[in-house]
């Protein structure tokens, strides 16, 4: 689907989510109320790649070749929540890693008529996703099996945001750590959920055991990157600027530079753990040097390279023929990416 279709869809998901709040309240409140989610709709949700939609809708439409236009629609809306999801995660994650921008503007929580009430509008996202599911697929065998694999959705990428916050040294920079981190807070609802959807809208069953360790190792070559533009991306292009070294993250680079500078013992790891995470400019500058010094982006294209290689082998042993060409093209698309 193309984005200005995707667009199209959540400006009509907004309109839904504003005609249900304001039901109980008098002009003057529901003028309010109507503003501040119209704003915060098209401030949280502009500029996304929708990605994890498109991934949804084709692999529903592979799946369900035949499905009527009522349908494709009544799809288009459910996966649309997933931009919402993604947009309440967002809003969350910048006030916790404290980001200052976010695809390309202001995070929405740095305005500064919104504050902390941002957490209060990630809430009314988040409140709105079952609301747009039970309103566009009401008499869906599957509405339910949806409903529940959202839910699960949010327990699962809670407990990985608290894993990620939980780590701000560089003892937290280990792979078994980075691998439970990246699939909780990452895999499992950027790619996992998605296919996930694909296959209950298309009323498919029996593909959890194949598709959810596929899903997770894309999930980890799209983390692993995310994690190296944090450092390496051009911040015009990335639409944020990196906050993972200050905040001494648990990511693929940290851990590379870990085990390297573990393996050369000549004092550069004493270095490194005395200058990352902690909040002084200097010091972030300071490990960022190392950390380049160490030359983890060479060991990062050959990794993002035996990745993609084993990731399209397992795909050609797909046992749903239709869906392979969705999974092959997402994989091709996120070599090479800048954002
Ligand atoms: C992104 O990690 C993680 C999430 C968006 C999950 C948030 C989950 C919540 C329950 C709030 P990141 O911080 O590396 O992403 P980015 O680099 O885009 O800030
Ligand atoms: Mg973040
Ligand atoms: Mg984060
Ligand atoms: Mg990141």
């Amino acid at each position: 689907m193309s984005q200005k279709l995707m667009q199209s869809v959540l400006d009509g998901l907004k309109g839904t989510l504003i005609r249900s709040a304001v039901v109980r309240m008098q002009p003057q409140e529901a003028a309010e109320t109507t503003a501040r989610i119209s704003q915060m709709f098209d401030h949280t949700m502009a500029g996304g790649k929708h990605q994890r939609s498109g991934l949804a809708l084709n692999t529903f439409v592979a799946l369900a070749p035949k499905a009527s236009k009522t349908a494709i629609e009544n799809a288009a809306k459910v996966v649309a929540t997933l931009e919402m999801l993604q947009s309440y995660f967002l809003v969350l994650d910048d006030i916790m890693d404290q980001s200052q921008t976010r695809r390309g503007q202001p995070c929405w929580y740095t305005l500064p008529h919104v504050g902390l009430q941002a957490c209060n509008d990630a809430v009314i996202l988040e409140s709105g996703i079952a609301k747009v599911i039970r309103e566009a697929i009401p008499q869906h065998p599957q509405r339910d099996a949806i409903l529940a694999t959202m839910g699960e959705t949010k327990f699962k990428t809670s407990l990985g945001q608290f894993l990620d916050g939980a780590s701000n040294t560089i003892d937290h920079c280990k792979w078994d750590r980075y691998a439970q981190i990246v699939e909780h807070k990452t895999s499992h609802y950027s790619f996992y959920t998605p296919l996930a959807l694909g296959f209950h809208l298309a009323d498919v069953d029996g593909y959890k055991n194949t598709i959810q360790p596929l899903a997770y190792q894309i999930g980890y070559l799209f983390q692993a990157q995310d994690d190296f533009l944090d450092v390496y991306g051009d911040e015009k292009v990335t639409g944020k600027k990196g906050t993972d070294i200050a905040n001494g993250k648990c990511t693929w680079l940290a851990c590379q530079t870990v085990e390297k500078l573990k393996e050369a013992n000549d004092g550069r790891l004493e270095a490194f753990s005395a200058n990352f995470g902690k909040p002084e400019p200097e010091k972030t500058a300071a490990a960022k040097k190392i950390l380049i010094e160490a030359e983890v982006d060479k060991d990062f294209v050959e990794f993002v390279n035996n990745t993609s290689a084993d990731l399209h082998d397992k795909i050609d042993g797909f046992g749903r023929q239709e869906v392979k060409p969705v999974l092959h093209s997402l994989v091709e698309a996120l070599m090479g990416r800048k954002k």
